[in-house]
């Protein structure tokens, strides 16, 4: 394994354990999370792989076989990919908990910039792996909270909680029902071959640099909205069309996104309830519609992905995550894959963009140790 290779041969040593965190996708409830409301993703096969041993002092000794390598003798000396795993330490400690350093090596699968939560991915192996080391006895979901504090006080991301409950939570064959208010979740049994059906990730291989400045902007408008309308969260808003009628400009379509957008969760597990799968196309095409027009947070190359894939046969298309890049997913009859393939490469050749990379996303199993 690449990961023990680079462990022995940096520290020289075996390391005291492996650890694995998966990135994720998600199947909708876009900008949800952190309006306390319902997402629906699940863990893609790629992740993170974590080889570590703890240590008598404080230093953590980080190397990536991605990334490079760096020494942490205080947790401000981290910077760039490695304030990720620094932010579990420093999370860890801030509750109280009897963490020192760690010699950690890490490799990783996740397919660069497509927006798969790779950053969520390190931070949950990372707690995984000093939940063993220092016996913390946290549960996977208190690790997911711990990573997700890391991630907006330390690396300085303010993003909801979905990217890390799915990397700890997730089961394989299922996406994971979760409610971003209660953290109760549920696993759903999403078996689409057993459908004739794929899902594709198509990933644009952009990121527009207003993606973290736009994340955090809306995050604020929600909030904004919500305390206009004098309720906790937009998860709240029981009657749409009062709290439009309350609201003007971006507050109004921010919420309007995110009122539809949960309804939308709801209205997708009973299709899968009533074992419906080939009818969540339309639900996937409103999300998309509603996150460019409501949110505004999609971009040209999203957009382009979710039309082209539908013109190639797709039931249903939409960008998932935080946008502005990314990737899109696509809801496909296997027999069509290389159709949608085609057209949707098609169509960025047309415009003399940098071809996407298109992926079959199958759900594969949480944050779990190796070895
Ligand atoms: C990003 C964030 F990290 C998540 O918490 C979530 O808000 C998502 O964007 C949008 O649904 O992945």
């Amino acid at each position: 394994m690449r990961v023990l290779d680079a462990f022995s041969e940096a520290y020289d040593k075996s390391p005291e354990g492996i650890w694995y965190a998966p990135g994720r996708v998600n199947l909708i409830g876009e900008h949800t999370d952190y309006n306390d409301g319902l997402v629906l993703p699940f863990a893609v096969p790629w992740g993170v792989t974590l080889a570590a041993s703890p240590r008598q002092d404080d230093t953590i000794r980080l190397i990536s076989l991605q990334a490079g390598t760096q020494t942490i003798d205080s947790l401000e000396d981290a910077h760039g990919w490695a304030r990720y795993p620094t932010g579990v330490f420093w999370a860890l400690r801030r509750e109280g908990l009897p963490v020192r350093g760690a010699d950690i090596a890490i490799d990783g699968d996740i397919p660069e910039g497509a927006g798969l939560s790779s950053s969520a991915a390190l931070e949950v192996a990372t707690a995984f792996a000093l939940n063993d080391l220092y016996a913390l006895a946290q549960s996977p979901l208190a690790l997911a909270r711990i990573s997700q504090l890391a991630e907006n006080d330390f690396a300085g991301m303010p993003c909801g909680i979905m990217d890390q409950a799915t990397s700890a939570l997730a089961k394989e064959g299922h996406a994971l029902l979760l409610d971003c208010r209660s953290l109760a979740s549920r696993h759903i049994p999403f078996d689409l071959p057993a459908h004739g059906l794929r899902l594709l990730i198509i990933n644009t291989n952009v990121r527009h640099a207003l993606a973290d400045g736009q994340y955090a902007r809306r995050r604020q408008e929600c909030e904004n909205a919500a305390k206009h309308l004098g309720v906790p969260a937009l998860r709240d808003v029981t009657d749409l069309a009062g709290a439009l009628a309350l609201l003007k400009g971006d507050e109004r379509k921010r919420t309007q996104h995110v009122v539809t957008e949960n309804h939308r969760v709801e209205a997708l597990i009973g299709l899968l309830r009533a074992n419906a799968v080939t009818e969540i196309g339309a639900l996937l095409n409103a999300s998309h519609l509603s996150l460019r027009d409501q949110f505004e947070v999609s971009c040209p190359e999203l957009d382009v992905a979710v039309e082209s894939a539908l013109r190639g046969g797709a039931r249903g298309a939409r960008m998932t995550g935080g946008g502005f890049g990314g990737s899109a997913i696509a809801l496909v009859p296997a027999d069509r894959t290389e159709s949608v393939e085609t057209t949707v490469k098609a169509a960025y050749a047309d415009r003399g963009w940098h071809p996407p990379t298109i992926l079959t996303a199958t759900p594969a199993a949480g944050a779990h140790r190796l070895s």
